[in-house]
C-alpha cells in the first residue's frame, strides 16, 4: 500500500518534471502541449481502417500497444488492431449482417449504440457471445446519416472490456446526408476522434479502477497530432470513457459548426466555441481551417477546469479513485497541424442540413419517471432503488408507444443516461433550456446533479415479449455496478 501510494507521488513528480513524461516511441515533431503540464512529443493520430459493405466480420482478441517507452501495453482490439477497431459504414436501408468472432479467453457482447434494431441483435448483456464461439446477427439499418459505434455490453464486464479497447465507430449514411456539400473524404476531411483517458501502472498495463485515467487517448494514441487540410474539416468526435465528461473548444477560442450528434444531422448547423460531452455521446463538428496559414497549428483542448460539482473528472483529487492528473484541468485532445488544401475542398457551410420532425408533448401517449438513486456512502448508484437484475423486467412499453420519460437527479453526483432502441428529442431540463449542441435526435444525455430532465421517444418496429433493451448509465464503472435496468416493448 505504502509502495503503491509512492509510486503515484512519483509518477506526479514525473509530470511536474520534464524529463521523464510520458511518451511513445513513435514520435514525429516536438511541441509544447499543456497535458499534464509537461513538454510532450506528438504521435500521429490513429485513423481506424473503414470496411463498407453489408456483409462484416468483426474479430475481438487480445493485443498490445507501445503506449510508452519499455514494456507494451496489454490491450484488446477488433480485427488485428492494437487498440479500438475498425470504422464500419453503413447505408440506410442495407440489410447487414454481421460476424462476431470472440478470440478472448472470456465472455463478450458487442452492442450496437444508438441502432433501433430488434432487441435479439441488440448486443446488450444477453446477447452473449462465448470464448472462441462467432454471433452472427443481422437487421435493417433504419437510423439516420450518423456517427454510431459499437462495444461490449456484457454485465460486471463492460468497463474492463471497453477500457482494454473493445469500440469501433459506425458511420451511417443515408441521401439526405449525401446530398450535402459536407466533408466526407474518410481519414482526409472527415475524421473520427475517439476520447478516453487511460492510467497506467508502473509496469505499463492498464490500471483499470477507479473513474478516471491519467493520461488522455485520442484514438488510442497518445499526444496526438493529426495534418489536417486548409478548409472546413468534420471531426465525429465520440466520448467513450469510462466516466469522464469533456468540454471541448479550440485553443483560439475560435467557434465552430455543430452539425450533428447522437442520432444524426441537426436541421442547421449551430455555431458554438465550447461542446460539453459526457460519455457515449456524439458530436459532428465543422471547423473551417481555410484561413490558416499552412505549417499552423491548432489545439482542440477539453476546457475541463472549473466546471459545476458532479461534472465528471472536475473533481480536484490528482490520484486515487476519483483522482485524476486531468481532473479540474484544461488539456490538449488533439494538435492539428494545417496542411495544403485539397482538390475537393469543401470551402461553405451549408445552411440548412436535415428535416427532423420531433416529439413534443402532443404526441405523447404514456409518461414515466426515472429517480436516480443510490450512491450514498459507497453504496451503488441504482435507478428507482433497484440494482441491476438479469432477469427483471423493470418497464413494460406498448409498441408504437410515444413515451415522455423525466430522469431526476437528486442524488449526489452527475450521470450520463442512455436508452437503447430508440433516438429521443431531450425536451426539457429544469435548469434552464436544452443545449443547442444536443438539439437533434438523441440517444445519451447528461443529467447533471440536481437536475431532471425530460425526453420523448415513440417506441415502435420491434416488439418482443422475452428480450428486454437497455437503460442505463453510461458511466460503465455506474453500469457495471448496476445503475441499469430493462425494459420490454410489447
Ligand atoms: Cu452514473
Amino acid at each position: 500500500m505504502m509502495l503503491r501510494k509512492l509510486s503515484r507521488e512519483l509518477i506526479i513528480l514525473c509530470i511536474l518534471l520534464t524529463s521523464c513524461n510520458k511518451s511513445s516511441t513513435t514520435s514525429s515533431s516536438t511541441d509544447t502541449n499543456n497535458n499534464g503540464g509537461s513538454t510532450s512529443t506528438y504521435n500521429d493520430l490513429f485513423v481506424p481502417p473503414a470496411i463498407t459493405g453489408t456483409n462484416f466480420n468483426l474479430t475481438l482478441d487480445k493485443s498490445t500497444k507501445q503506449f510508452n517507452s519499455g514494456a507494451v501495453t496489454a490491450t484488446y482490439g477488433y480485427n488485428g488492431n492494437s487498440f479500438w477497431g475498425p470504422t464500419l459504414i453503413m447505408n440506410q436501408g442495407d440489410d447487414v449482417k454481421i460476424n462476431v468472432t470472440n478470440n478472448l479467453s472470456d465472455q463478450t457482447t458487442v452492442h450496437w449504440h444508438g441502432f433501433h434494431i430488434p432487441a435479439i441483435m441488440d448486443g446488450g448483456p444477453h446477447q452473449i457471445i462465448e470464448a472462441g464461439a462467432t454471433w452472427s446477427p443481422n437487421f435493417k439499418i433504419k437510423n439516420n446519416a450518423g456517427t454510431y459505434w459499437y462495444h461490449p455490453h456484457l454485465h460486471l464486464k463492460t468497463y474492463e472490456q471497453l477500457a482494454k479497447g473493445a469500440g469501433g465507430f459506425i458511420i451511417i449514411k443515408d441521401p439526405i446526408e449525401s446530398a450535402l456539400s459536407l466533408p466526407r473524404t474518410y481519414g482526409t476531411d472527415d475524421i473520427p476522434l475517439v476520447l478516453t483517458s487511460r492510467r497506467f501502472n508502473n509496469d505499463n498495463s492498464f490500471n483499470i479502477s477507479g473513474a478516471y485515467g491519467d493520461y488522455l487517448l485520442a484514438n488510442g494514441t497518445l499526444n496526438a497530432q493529426v495534418s489536417l487540410p486548409k478548409q472546413y474539416v468534420r471531426l465525429r468526435i465520440l466520448n467513450a470513457e469510462i466516466e469522464r465528461g469533456y468540454d471541448l473548444g479550440l485553443s483560439d477560442n475560435r467557434s465552430f459548426n455543430i452539425i450533428g450528434n447522437d442520432g444524426g444531422l441537426l436541421n442547421a448547423p449551430i455555431t458554438a466555441t465550447r461542446v460539453k460531452m459526457m460519455p457515449g455521446e456524439r458530436v459532428e463538428i465543422l471547423v473551417n481551417l481555410g484561413n490558416d496559414a499552412l505549417g499552423s497549428t491548432l489545439d482542440l483542448k477539453a476546457y475541463n477546469s472549473g466546471q459545476k460539482f458532479g461534472f465528471p473528472g472536475g473533481e480536484p483529487a490528482t490520484s486515487g479513485e476519483f483522482g485524476s492528473l486531468l481532473n479540474n484541468k484544461d488539456f490538449t485532445v488533439l494538435h492539428i497541424k494545417i496542411g495544403a488544401s485539397t482538390n475537393n475542398a469543401i470551402t461553405t457551410l451549408p445552411s440548412k442540413l436535415a428535416n427532423n420532425t420531433y416529439w413534443t408533448n402532443a404526441d405523447v401517449t404514456n409518461s414515466r419517471t426515472i429517480n436516480i438513486t443510490g450512491g450514498q456512502a459507497g453504496s451503488a448508484f441504482t435507478f428507482d432503488n433497484n440494482t441491476y437484475g438479469f432477469t427483471n423486467i423493470n418497464q413494460t412499453i406498448n409498441l408504437n408507444a410515444v413515451e415522455k420519460w423525466t430522469i431526476v437527479n437528486n442524488n449526489v453526483f452527475g450521470h450520463s443516461f442512455h436508452v437503447h432502441d430508440v433516438q429521443f428529442k431531450i425536451i426539457a431540463r429544469s435548469s434552464g433550456a436544452v443545449g443547442e449542441h444536443e438539439s437533434g435526435w438523441k440517444d445519451t444525455v447528461y443529467v447533471p446533479l440536481g437536475e431532471t430532465v425530460t425526453v420523448i421517444a415513440k417506441f415502435d418496429d420491434f416488439a418482443d415479449p422475452i428480450n428486454p433493451f437497455m437503460y442505463h448509465c453510461h458511466f460503465s464503472n455506474h453500469e457495471d455496478g448496476g445503475m441499469m435496468g430493462q425494459f420490454l416493448v410489447k
